[in-house]
């Protein structure tokens, strides 16, 4: 019976040993976790900083997207900041086919009809622009059946709201995202010829050729305004949404260290000098 006793208890030790053992160390770690996601936010925030401070100074000479990692910035820390940089003034501008005045223009040279053109381009539903028009207006006549259930009938703040719209699937929204952006304005909307992809100037300028003209040329020297464009394309027609500088920029700063990760996402204005959008995760 003693040793039945004893051998109870003991087991009962072991048990109460394990037990604290292991929250001692689950507490370590959680603790540890939190240091690392606490100094990884910081990095990342310093990656931002760092990079907005360098737009500064290249931003006229920014043509393509670039992704720039720092292994172990810090001397006590181990990790890697990557930082992305992408010039949002090249990309259509989505808020624009509903300017502020609420008066959706349809014409040829139009945000809408540009925004039509794009869609063709990238092989999508036209209707897409009808969903997204309705989403962002105020009113709430429906273009097409459901494209008024739920709106927002506000401007995107952030592209992904784009998922929430009836009737635009995931995949489409991995087709359209590269090439528009929530950020720029609605009543005077701008795509920076110099860095926007083969598809917007396709969609701008409603000609293949000039897209591809302009590629060509851009990279033997940026376009500097109406008149060089016109001298060196030979085009004479020259879409009002066309502009020849950047003004806003899409940062993502990801610090790493032992597999945990902190990611910031942002668009800095470097003419307002406003941070436009602010995403931490
Ligand atoms: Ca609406």
């Amino acid at each position: 019976m003693a040793l039945v006793v004893t051998l109870l208890a003991l087991a009962l030790i072991t048990a109460m040993v394990v037990e604290f053992a292991y929250g001692v160390y689950t507490g370590t770690n959680n603790l540890y976790n939190w240091r690392d996601s606490q100094r990884l936010s910081l990095m990342a925030k310093s990656g931002i900083n760092v990079t907005a401070q360098y737009l500064e100074i290249v931003k006229d000479k920014f043509t393509e997207p670039v992704e720039l990692p720092v292994e172990n910035p810090f001397e006590d820390f181990h990790g890697t900041i990557t930082v992305r940089i992408a010039d949002e003034t090249g990309k259509f501008p989505i808020n624009s086919i509903v300017p502020d005045n609420q008066i959706v223009k349809k014409d040829n040279d139009s945000p809408y009809k540009v925004f039509i053109s794009l869609l063709k381009e990238l092989s999508l539903d036209e209707k897409i622009a009808d969903r997204a028009m309705d989403w962002i207006d105020k009113d709430s006549i429906a273009e097409l059946g459901n494209s008024e259930e739920n709106a927002k009938n506000d401007a995107l703040i952030s592209l992904d709201e784009l998922l929430l719209v009836n009737g635009i699937s995931k995949d489409d929204y991995k087709k359209l995202s590269p090439y528009i952006t929530a950020s720029g304005s609605r009543t005077a909307p701008q795509i920076n010829i110099n860095t926007a992809e083969k598809p917007v100037l396709k969609a701008l300028f409603a000609n293949d050729d000039i897209a591809d003209r302009i590629i060509t040329l851009r990279k033997i020297a940026p376009f500097t305004n109406g008149g060089d464009l016109e001298d060196r394309t030979g085009n004479k027609n020259i879409p009002t949404m066309v502009t020849f500088q950047s003004n806003a920029f899409f940062i993502s700063s990801m610090a790493s260290s032992g597999g945990v990760k902190r990611i910031i996402d942002t668009v800095v204005n470097t003419s307002s000098k406003k941070v436009e959008y602010w995403k931490e995760y």
